[in-house]
């Protein structure tokens, strides 16, 4: 089903049997963060990729008042009238197509009757961004149906609100504006406070080799929430001291040092990534800029590093599989990548010795874990674009 083509057959076949209405299809990636992890919420930086792995979605219009949705992946249709979709979520897939329609009717886009088929390739659960692939998706397409542009970074608030506000998890801005503005090649650094970016281009003799502990990741989960309200409770003890500091990029490790001994420990913790994380992360930009590649490795580690000990949002197989790529010959950096407590690692590898990496980390994991883990050599993508 990877082949464009295909979904256009399956969904003309399900709903133009007659084939003179003509479908769209568009397709939105996943992707990887090669570092800034819980930065994004704090308005701090991020650096993601978009990756080969992406959500395709074919539409075409109806005349039976009806919001006809279908995946492919779970082969299963919801149908609603068009001027009534559901005001609530409910732990359904549809959730996430849903919530873009009903976001973007609130933004003043009239929604009209059609049929729009999804499929998938993201791994679900990997921590690989399958839900904004969805979610940008679904708002390319209906916004193809309508004709309309929205740019590309406000694309992804629109998408962000639909996952904050309709299917209520807390989730920061950075999957969904790299699934909507990612360029093949590149990786993105982005500022989370207003949205400015510029792109680093990944060098040709590097691959994004992918390992996916097997351990489910999710950002609607319990961890995800206590860290974020963990990283919101030292913001507001800082700011109590230096009002100035509205959310955690506006802090400096001068001002742990000065007050961390009033935020309890845990919090403590979480800022001290936050907070190293953020210059991490434009450091390690300027590296990939410079093609310093041991540099941005080095940093990659400790990035890890800090994830895993200060953040407390890594775990044992994550830290395993990490721990197992290092002296593989190639690798440049591994870490573990996006909302954490299980999910993926990013491992920044030179190309030539991209596929015996992988052989050698499955096999390692598969060892010492019993797990057999997924691994994928990737590279980075474009963003969300209509497919001819
Ligand atoms: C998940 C969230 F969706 C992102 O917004 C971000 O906070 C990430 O976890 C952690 O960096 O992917």
């Amino acid at each position: 089903m990877k082949d464009p083509a295909a979904l256009r057959i399956l969904h003309q076949g399900r709903y133009h049997a007659a084939a003179q209405i003509q479908t769209q299809i568009f397709a939105a990636p996943g992707r990887v963060n090669l570092i800034g992890e819980h930065t994004d919420y704090a308005e701090g930086f991020v650096m993601p990729a978009a990756i080969d792995f992406a959500t395709l979605a074919a539409i075409s219009p109806r005349t039976d008042g009806q919001i006809v949705l279908y995946a492919e992946n779970f082969a299963e249709e919801r149908s609603y009238p068009a001027g009534s979709l559901p005001a609530a979520a409910t732990g359904h897939w549809s959730d996430y197509p849903l919530g873009v329609l009903t976001i973007l009717s609130g933004a003043g886009y009239q929604i009209p009757p059609l049929s729009l088929s999804l499929w998938g390739d993201v791994p679900l659960g990997s921590g690989l961004s399958s839900s904004a692939a969805v979610e940008v998706a679904t708002a390319t397409a209906v916004l193809g149906l309508l004709g309309a542009e929205i740019p590309g970074p406000q694309l992804a608030r629109l998408c962000q609100r639909a996952e904050n506000e309709f299917v209520r998890a807390n989730c920061g801005i950075m999957d969904q504006f790299i699934s909507a503005n990612g360029k093949e090649n590149h990786a993105l650094l982005l500022d989370c406070r207003d949205l400015s970016f510029r792109l680093a281009p990944i060098p040709q003799n590097v691959a994004l080799v992918i390992a996916n502990t097997m351990v489910k990741h999710s950002v609607a989960g319990a961890g995800y929430t206590t860290r974020r309200a963990e990283v919101e409770e030292a913001c507001a003890i800082l700011a109590t001291h230096r009002p100035e500091i509205k959310f955690l990029r506006d802090a400096t490790p001068a001002d742990l040092a000065a007050w961390g001994h009033e935020i309890p420990p845990n919090s403590l913790k979480r800022a001290r990534h936050v907070i190293t994380e953020n210059l991490r992360t434009v450091a390690a930009a300027d590296a990939l800029l410079r093609n310093d590649l041991a540099e941005l490795g080095r940093l990659m580690h400790e990035a890890h590093i800090s994830y895993s000990q200060d953040f407390e949002g890594s775990c044992p197989e994550a830290d395993t599989m990490v721990n197992l790529a290092q002296d593989l010959p190639g690798l440049i950096g591994a870490r573990l990548t996006g909302g954490g407590f299980g999910g993926c690692t990013i491992n920044l590898v030179e190309k030539q010795h991209a596929p015996t990496f992988a052989a050698a980390l499955k096999e390692r994991y598969r060892q010492s874990t019993g797990i057999h883990p997924e691994i994928h050599i990737c590279h980075a993508s474009a963003g969300a674009h209509p497919i001819l």
